[in-house]
């Protein structure tokens, strides 16, 4: 029997280890006025790579010419938090915790697609996981994969949202999925997300000012971080779970089936005072393969030092006083903001 070009790609894309899949029609590209607006408030900071992926997003077309449908991958990425070891370590969000995703997804995509162009030729498609132009989350959420909470994030009732995105367009039209139910599409009356934040970073429901977001401020922003932020990253040293993590729908996640995101020892609990003492080409070597390097290790250094000020423990003293002769001003910077910060006992040396 003949199959549908839908049920080869659902067929394929199980095989590879997304059992996930949902489809939307390609047109008209959903989300382009909130991104928009998004861009307009600034609220990309030092984001400009979203400014210059604009058009795209606004109109796939100029990814993929004729695209008609959008396939949307759901990937689960959840594991139990390893016990918090306590001491100088600082917290990472659970995304970082094994192989970086990046990779390992586009690998299988690029998979996918081979594949797929064997099984229908002639067909043409274009993939994305994160990086590249296409706004993920308002996809999901048209082919009926979640509904979008207020923290933004895309949320599946009865799993939640600790999952991957990645999109693959599709210039031939497949049959669209129903969006979810009506009932199952918003948070009701919780406001959780909303007031967990230590930041503020919502400016309201489903919107987010990524220059307040810890996620940014420790992942994605170059130079300091603005000292009034500072307290407020408390324990994250990299990434921030808090708006998931207090979300009613996250309080019993499935386990991940990919062992490539089971937690790798000593990533999801990072050893501080390590981070600062090793030296950077060692430490960044370290890190190849995880999402830890994206900061690089000034910017790993430089986090590493406020959730130490944060903590305010006096054992971090000698790390950071080792800290504040790195040749880089923003590590300098920030150990000696936390320097000033550590509870009195702590004897300043240098
Ligand atoms: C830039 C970016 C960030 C920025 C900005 C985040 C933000 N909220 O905008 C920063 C660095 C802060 C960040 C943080 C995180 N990110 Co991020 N990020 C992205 C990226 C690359 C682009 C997002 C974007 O375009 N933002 C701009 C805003 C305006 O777009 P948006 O949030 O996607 O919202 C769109 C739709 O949701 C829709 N929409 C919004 N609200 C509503 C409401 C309704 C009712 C409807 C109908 C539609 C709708 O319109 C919006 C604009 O078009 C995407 C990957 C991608 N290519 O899409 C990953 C992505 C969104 N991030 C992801 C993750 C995992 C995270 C973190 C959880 C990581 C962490 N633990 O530290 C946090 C979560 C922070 C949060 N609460 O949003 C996942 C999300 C998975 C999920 N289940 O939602 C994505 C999809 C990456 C991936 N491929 O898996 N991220
Ligand atoms: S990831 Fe953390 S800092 Fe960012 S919005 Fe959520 S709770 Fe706030
Ligand atoms: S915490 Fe509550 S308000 Fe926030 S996303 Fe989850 S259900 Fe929605």
């Amino acid at each position: 029997m003949r199959q549908e070009p839908a049920d080869i790609i659902r067929r394929r894309a199980s095989a590879l280890g997304f059992p996930r899949v949902r489809i939307a029609a390609a047109s008209p590209p959903p989300g382009v006025a909130r991104y928009d607006a998004f861009l307009a408030a600034g609220r990309h900071g030092q984001m400009q790579w979203m400014e210059r992926g604009r058009d795209a997003r606004a109109d796939p077309r100029r990814l993929l010419p004729g695209v008609r449908s959008a396939v949307v991958l759901g990937i689960d990425h959840a594991w139990p938090r390893p016990p918090d070891p306590g001491g100088l370590t600082g917290r990472v969000a659970a995304y970082a915790w094994g192989r970086d995703y990046h990779n390992l997804v586009a690998k299988r995509l690029r998979k996918l697609v081979r594949q797929l162009r064997d099984d229908l030729p002639g067909v043409g498609f274009y993939w994305a996981v994160d990086s590249r132009p296409v706004i993920e989350r308002a996809w999901a959420e048209r082919a009926g994969l979640g509904f979008i909470g207020r923290n933004c994030c895309l949320i599946l009732p009865g799993t939640g949202s600790f999952l991957f995105l990645a999109v693959l367009l599709v210039d031939i039209e497949l049959p669209p999925d129903p969006p979810l139910p009506g009932a199952d599409r918003h948070c009701g009356a919780c406001r959780r997300c909303l007031d967990a934040c230590p930041t503020d970073a919502f400016v309201g429901s489903h919107q987010l000012d990524a220059r307040r977001c810890i996620s940014y401020l420790t992942i994605e922003h170059r130079g300091p971080i603005p000292e009034p932020l500072r307290p407020g990253i408390g324990r994250w040293v990299f990434g921030c779970d808090l708006c998931q993590e207090v979300c009613p729908h996250n309080h019993h996640p499935p386990r991940s089936p990919h062992p490539d995101f089971a937690p790798r020892p000593g990533r999801a609990w990072l050893d501080l005072d390590a981070v600062l003492r090793t030296d950077d080409a060692d430490l960044e070597r370290a890190l190849v393969g995880s999402p830890l390097r994206r900061p690089g290790a000034v910017g790993l250094k430089r986090n590493a030092a406020i959730v130490l000020g944060n903590l305010g423990d006096p054992a971090a003293e000698p790390a950071l006083l080792h800290a504040r002769s790195h040749p880089d001003p923003v590590v300098v910077d920030a150990a000696s903001w936390a320097l000033d910060r550590l509870a009195p006992g702590a004897t300043r040396q240098g």
